[in-house]
């Protein structure tokens, strides 16, 4: 995949040059920690270190885009500068100072090339869905087997090492973000980071989770109880987040703004009186990155494209009592959402 030709048709700059390295896997297709990608009308050029450059030349053969060694930061701009560039793109927003400053002292004249990222990453075009099809699919059928493996007294931090392991098993090659396995009151925390806590009968878990196939994203929670408790509010509540994920998911269409998609399901939770316990926002994009492009959220003006991938995740959340949040990875096609998972949502009792 070579997207450094798409990209630099949507800038207006002599050249553009790119660090970061997610920015790097979309223009090249390769994954990689370190490198440099130029491009200008006539060439691209992968500039990356010895490491790489084996695995860099046989991924990106046949495309227009080049390989070779850099020396360092300055050599790059050296060559750059010898080709008598003057209006550089790069993405501002991921500079650092020392980058800013290195900028400043060879003169370019810099142009932000951020916007044209965001644009292009956020459509997936067949490829990109598939690979997020399959990262999704993984997490699901890691998911179905841990289940089988919950028992009681397992503690959180070995649920969560288990449930990635399922997921390398299932050949993701790393988790998309730090796992979250939440039991009983742990749940009320969104963001809980897996402690000694062990599961005990009547307990709800929050698992929320994810993996990475070939640089691509996938973002999955579930919420449900393990064993029966004194759970009546538990249920009563699940009902209603049930219904936002329900009714923002059957409602989310192309062309409305995120602001417009958060608001389906905090109108519904504010009918049953639980908007204020809703203390996130609805929605983010998922690709290369678990959090990108487009934002669902009480102030996002982000309008919701076909090709776009982003999560449903409406959640509320009981101080020292428990927290419940329902979350697939969806997709838009001709104008209507549809979900990666297959994961019953209804609430369920292990
Ligand atoms: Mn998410």
């Amino acid at each position: 995949m070579d997207n450094t030709k798409k990209v630099f048709r949507e800038i207006e700059a002599d050249a553009m040059l790119t660090v970061s390295e997610d920015l790097r896997k979309y223009l090249t297709g390769f994954g990689s920690s370190f490198g440099y990608v130029y491009t200008d009308a006539q060439e691209s050029i992968f500039f990356t270190d010895p490491r790489y450059i084996e695995g860099a030349k046989s991924a990106l053969k046949g495309e227009f885009i080049s390989v070779e060694v850099a020396q360092s930061e300055a050599s790059v701009l050296e060559y750059i500068k010898s080709k008598k560039v003057k209006k550089l793109a790069v993405p501002v927003n991921r500079l650092t100072v020392p980058n800013a400053e290195i900028l400043k002292k060879f003169r370019f004249k810099v142009v932000d090339s951020s916007p044209a990222f965001e644009k292009l990453m956020s459509v997936k075009n067949e490829e990109e869905m598939s690979l997020i099809r399959k990262a999704c699919e993984i997490a699901e059928k890691a998911y179905s087997e841990f289940l089988g493996f919950l028992r009681e007294g397992i503690s959180e931090t070995e649920s969560a090492g288990y449930l990635e392991y399922l997921m390398r098993k299932y050949g993701a090659e790393d988790r998309s973000f730090q796992t979250i396995v939440a039991f009983g009151k742990n749940t009320s925390v969104p963001h809980h980071a897996p402690d000694e806590t062990s599961l005990k009968k009547g307990m709800p878990v929050l698992l929320d989770f994810g993996c990475r196939y070939k640089g691509y994203c996938s973002d999955m929670t579930r919420t449900f109880l393990f064993g029966k408790g004194d759970n009546a509010e538990f249920c009563d509540i699940y009902e209603a987040v049930y219904g936002a994920h329900m009714r923002a998911f059957e409602n989310i269409h192309s062309g409305m703004t995120g602001r417009a998609a958060d608001a389906l399901a905090r109108d519904y939770l504010k009918t049953k009186g639980l908007d204020k316990f809703f203390t996130h926002s609805l929605g983010h994009g998922i690709g290369i990155n678990i959090h990108e492009f487009p934002r669902l959220s009480v102030s996002s003006n982000d309008v919701l494209k076909d090709g776009y991938v982003f999560s449903v995740e409406p959640g509320v959340y009981f101080e020292g009592k428990f927290g419940i949040r329902i979350e697939d990875s969806v997709y838009l096609e001709n104008g209507k959402v549809y979900s990666f998972m297959n994961t019953d949502k209804k609430l369920m009792t292990l």
